[in-house]
């Protein structure tokens, strides 16, 4: 428990109205601080009250007796919180003046607001959680799919520490090895062999290497598979936009060239969220509007994770099609023929997916390839999945290199002191990820990426 701690307070609930808000308060102040401003129904002091209990009252301004709101008030005692800290939760009616007239009062006492993600960085740094879990709690507030949010829930309560931490048992194991035969030789112990530290870091390396390939989504899962639908006009781009998207979002006409803007929209396929833009048919073009409208599609495809590209089924390819799929890169596009209700009696080419967005044709198997795109098969399983941020994927590959420095060493024939060093390295590299070896500038480049309150 850090004792030198300051208290601190903010509003924990989102902005705007609502039914109800949370200021909550944390550190050695947070009970005498929300006691000399509450003033509860039945008389009771709420530094006497029992703790983990909702108290009804009201918030009132010591100053001026002037009451701010009724309110329910829970007290935690340091460690059972949040922050293990003492922690008072405060909450008042919604909206954006009484949860930040009493927050004035809070403050107005002598307390700190909070700066972003404070509360989680003092529940990690009062060793309540490790850094794993505090860095999937913003993930559980941002998960844009059931299957992030049931990965980050894994993960704040210590799924990927776990991992982590089986990987550091088999580099302690080696190291005790190496240490113990460098240091009493004499006595009788396991004997240490090359043979020994190869398969240990065989295993430490093939575990590293299972992490990364679960969590070879995260990216993804966190922020959305971006999906850039590009082609000449009139082909069904918005079309097609609406269908997946189950309302009318983009205007659909038979006049090529209605579509000027780039559109996003969001949908969840499968259990994977896709950022889906609608964009302008890319033609030669004198409109000034158009024109714009045009780059922005072909910049839309450059950045996408996956391109949907749409022909008219009913017409052969143009030269500008040909040209612009000259351009696309073929690892992440899918080639779309639609309207194949027009062309029934055209031959079939194979490396085009048949679509009609009028009659529905096609269009499961198109989302089942658009899934199967982004994951090569299936999202992994809940018990396997991750989710790494970019910290935890460096910080794996890290050891890794280090892992692979202390197999060649051994390969070159050097002794136990020099792949000792390689091994201690990759421990600590990888101890950084469950925060056990870290340094203050890290801790706070992760928690200023939290939200207020959190
Ligand atoms: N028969 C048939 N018509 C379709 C199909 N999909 C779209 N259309 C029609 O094709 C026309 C153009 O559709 P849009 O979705 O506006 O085409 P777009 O590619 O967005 O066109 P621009 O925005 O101009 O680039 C509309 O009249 C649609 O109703 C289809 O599968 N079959
Ligand atoms: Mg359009």
């Amino acid at each position: 428990m850090n004792s030198n701690q300051d208290t601190i307070a903010a509003i924990s609930t989102g902005t705007g109205s609502a039914g109800i808000g949370i200021i909550r308060i944390s550190g050695p102040d947070a009970v005498g601080t929300a006691a000399s401003l509450f003033v509860s129904a039945t008389g009771k002091d709420l530094r006497t009250a029992e703790a983990s209990k909702m108290y009804y009252g009201r918030i009132r301004n010591p100053q001026d007796d002037s009451v701010i709101d009724e309110v329910l008030i829970v007290k935690m005692n340091g460690p059972h919180s949040y922050t293990a800290e003492d922690v008072v939760e405060i909450n008042c009616h919604g909206g954006i003046v009484p949860t930040r007239r009493i927050l004035e009062l809070v403050l107005a006492q002598g307390v700190r607001h909070a700066d972003p993600g404070e509360f989680t960085k003092r529940a990690f740094l009062n060793g309540r959680i490790d850094l794993t879990q505090a860095e999937s709690v913003m993930d559980v507030i941002t998960a844009k799919s059931e299957k992030a949010l049931e990965i980050s829930v894994g993960q704040l309560s210590g799924s990927l520490r776990d991992k982590i931490r089986e990987i550091d048992s088999q580099i302690i194991d080696m190291l005790v090895l190496i240490e113990s035969n460098l240091d009493y030789p004499e006595y009788e112990i396991e004997q240490l062999t090359n043979e020994k530290i190869t398969s240990g870091i065989e295993n430490a390396r093939t575990l590293a290497q299972k992490i990364l390939e679960y969590g070879r989504n995260s990216y993804l899962m966190r922020e959305g598979v971006r999906t850039a639908i590009i082609g000449k006009p009139n082909v069904g781009k918005s079309s097609l936009l609406n269908l997946l998207l189950g309302e009318e979002r983009a205007i659909v006409t038979d006049i090529p060239g209605t579509t000027r803007d780039v559109i996003h929209e969001a949908i969840l396929i499968g259990d994977i969220p896709f950022v889906i833009t609608d964009t302008a048919g890319i033609r030669e073009t004198e409109d000034q509007v158009e024109k714009i409208g045009v780059e922005r599609s072909l910049s839309a495809a450059e950045s996408a994770d996956l391109i949907l590209f749409l022909r008219d089924a009913s017409k052969d390819l143009d030269d500008d099609e040909a040209a612009v799929i000259g351009t696309l890169d073929r690892n992440k596009t899918i080639f779309i023929a639609n309207k194949s209700d027009k062309a029934e009696d055209v031959s079939r080419e194979t490396n085009w997916n048949y679509i009609s967005v009028k009659t529905g044709e096609g269009i499961e198997d198109l989302k089942e390839r658009m899934s199967r795109a982004v994951t090569g098969g299936s999202v992994e399983g809940s018990g396997n999945a991750v989710m790494l941020n970019e910290r935890q994927e460096n910080l794996l590959r890290q050891t890794i290199q280090r892992l692979d420095d202390a197999r060649r060493a051994i390969d070159d024939g050097l002794s136990a002191e020099f792949y000792s060093v390689d091994l201690t390295e990759a421990g600590e590299t990888l101890r950084q990820i469950t925060g056990e070896s870290l340094g203050e500038d890290v801790l706070d480049t992760i928690f200023e990426r939290f939200c207020i309150g959190k």
